[in-house]
């Protein structure tokens, strides 16, 4: 398998847990997001992936894009460990767990909606900063709010194994500290973050640990 990534992207590092806690291997092929204007708008890259968004992966001449539908994919191929429990609630809550971010929270802090609403609206860094903390903030205190009353809580977003949900939320704390947000305010998030990252599938995925990390 080949993952098309970018070490500080969170869509990216969300793939790499996945392989990882799943014992999968695979080739990289860094894409960075910055530099020349951004390798993943040149034409060869829009031609794997039209969004021209990281990650994709490569997997025997499929081509998948969108983080959640390649960790539902390799879910599907490789069962085991489990990423999503099998009750069809608890499947769902966990899922909207993970929506929460992927679906709310980090695209409109994403790189090109970050640079549009600076470029467009003439916004200073610092306000550029401030709108992601407010989405960010909104997600997360939402999400600390579905941990706590959960009925299967444990030492992660559900339960006592890492699922979908925690593989959203932890590289989005990356970002939410990139922007200055008070993490102080979400201490289950912080609690479930400190026993995810005492697993290497966690942090052998970490930005600083990708070959192409700076
Ligand atoms: N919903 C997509 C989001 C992918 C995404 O936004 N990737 C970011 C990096 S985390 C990206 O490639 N940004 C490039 C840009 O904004 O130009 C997914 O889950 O895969």
């Amino acid at each position: 398998m080949k993952l098309y990534t970018f070490f500080r992207s969170s869509a990216s590092y969300r793939v790499r847990i996945a392989l990882n806690l799943k014992g999968l291997t695979y080739e990289q092929a860094p894409i960075h997001l910055r530099r020349g204007g951004g390798e993943q708008l040149s034409a060869a890259y829009k031609a794997i992936n039209p969004q021209a968004l990281v990650p994709t992966l490569e997997d025997n001449g499929k081509v998948l894009t969108q983080s959640l539908a390649i960790i539902e994919y390799l879910e599907e191929k490789h069962p085991s460990p489990p990423l999503l429990p099998k009750e069809p609630a608890d499947k769902a809550l966990v899922r909207s767990m993970a929506m929460v971010i992927a679906c709310e929270v980090h695209p409109i802090q994403n790189l090109r909606v970050l640079n549009y609403v600076k470029k467009e609206y003439n916004q200073t860094d610092e306000q550029v900063n401030r709108w992601a903390q407010q989405w960010i903030d909104l997600g997360l205190s939402a999400l600390e709010q579905m941990i706590v009353a959960q009925p299967k809580r444990g030492k992660y977003c559900f339960g006592d194994a890492p699922t979908l949900a925690d593989i959203c939320l932890v590289p989005q704390l990356g970002n939410a500290r990139r922007y200055g947000c008070d993490l102080s305010l979400y201490p289950n998030i912080l609690a479930i973050e400190k026993d995810c990252m005492a697993l290497p599938a966690f942090v052998n995925a970490a930005p600083e640990k990708q070959p192409d990390a700076e």
